[in-house]
């Protein structure tokens, strides 16, 4: 029997945690395909999220809330889903660089693009370049993500992309940075493909980007 996959999104944009969790549950022990769950209850609703709050209707502390439930979710769902029914967006590896403890703004970036049907493999906080550069090569994504909350770290941004050119794999990833003091002039002078301002807009600019490219 499948459930009323709307409700789904409806609670996720809520913030109701808990209710998510256990409404997922329901919804996958009655049978209902996890791809259905996720496409047609979850990745609206982060959907709506997203909108919402660039339209200024919602705050952090409530984007971060949905973002929390969206997580429970695909907890709940991924061992479901086939491999074929996540990444269909792109696959997206991101990650803080050495020296930058920060991760609130790249996780909640992280789940926008997650939320947004990419496959996303977070690499953490405080990676030194190579790790970047194996991570490239090693989940060969469409995208990186770079993200830099202080001024000192921000040049590890432009070295891994340099790193990346060394290692002749420059063409075959989009590169994306953000965090608090990166600016689009940034991004240029560095050579990143793109430059995102906050979380929800990622996801728009990267897509639209991968898909001027095809
Ligand atoms: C929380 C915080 C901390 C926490 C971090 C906890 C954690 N788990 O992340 C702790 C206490 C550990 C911390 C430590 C330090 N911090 Co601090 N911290 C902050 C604070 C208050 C908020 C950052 C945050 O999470 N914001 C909320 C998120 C959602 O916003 P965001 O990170 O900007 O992310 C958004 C966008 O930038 C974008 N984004 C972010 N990353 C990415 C990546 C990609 C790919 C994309 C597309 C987008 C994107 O999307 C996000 C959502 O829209 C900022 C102040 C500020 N206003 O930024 C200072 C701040 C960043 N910290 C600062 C400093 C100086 C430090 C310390 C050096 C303090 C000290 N003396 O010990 C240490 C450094 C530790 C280290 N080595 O990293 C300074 C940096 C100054 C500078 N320009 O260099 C700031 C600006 C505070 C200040 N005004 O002085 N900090």
């Amino acid at each position: 029997m499948s459930m009323d996959l709307s409700k789904i999104s409806e609670i996720l944009v809520a913030g109701k945690v808990d209710e998510l969790k256990k409404q997922t549950e329901e919804a996958v022990n009655s049978g209902t395909n996890a791809a259905d769950i996720l496409n047609q209850g979850l990745l609206p609703g982060m959907d709506t999220v997203g909108q919402n709050w660039k339209d200024g209707d919602m705050f952090m502390p409530e984007v971060l809330r949905c973002a929390k439930g969206m997580s429970g979710a695909m907890e709940i769902i991924r061992p479901h889903l086939s491999e074929a029914d996540m990444g269909n967006a792109g696959k997206l590896v991101i990650g803080t660089v050495a020296g930058d403890l920060h991760d609130i703004g790249k996780d909640l970036a992280g789940m926008m693009f997650e939320g947004a049907g990419y496959k996303v493999i977070n690499i953490g906080i405080d990676q030194p370049n190579e790790a970047f550069v194996e991570a490239v090569k090693e989940h060969k994504p469409s995208v990186l993500g770079m993200s830099a909350l202080l001024t000192t770290t921000m040049p590890r941004m432009g070295e891994v992309i340099n790193s990346l050119k060394e290692a002749g794999i420059r063409d075959e990833v989009a590169v994306i940075i953000g965090g608090a003091p990166v600016t689009k002039e940034y991004a240029e002078e560095i050579g990143a493909d793109l430059y995102a301002p906050n979380a929800g807009s990622a996801v728009d600019i990267t897509s639209k980007y991968l898909d001027s490219q095809k």
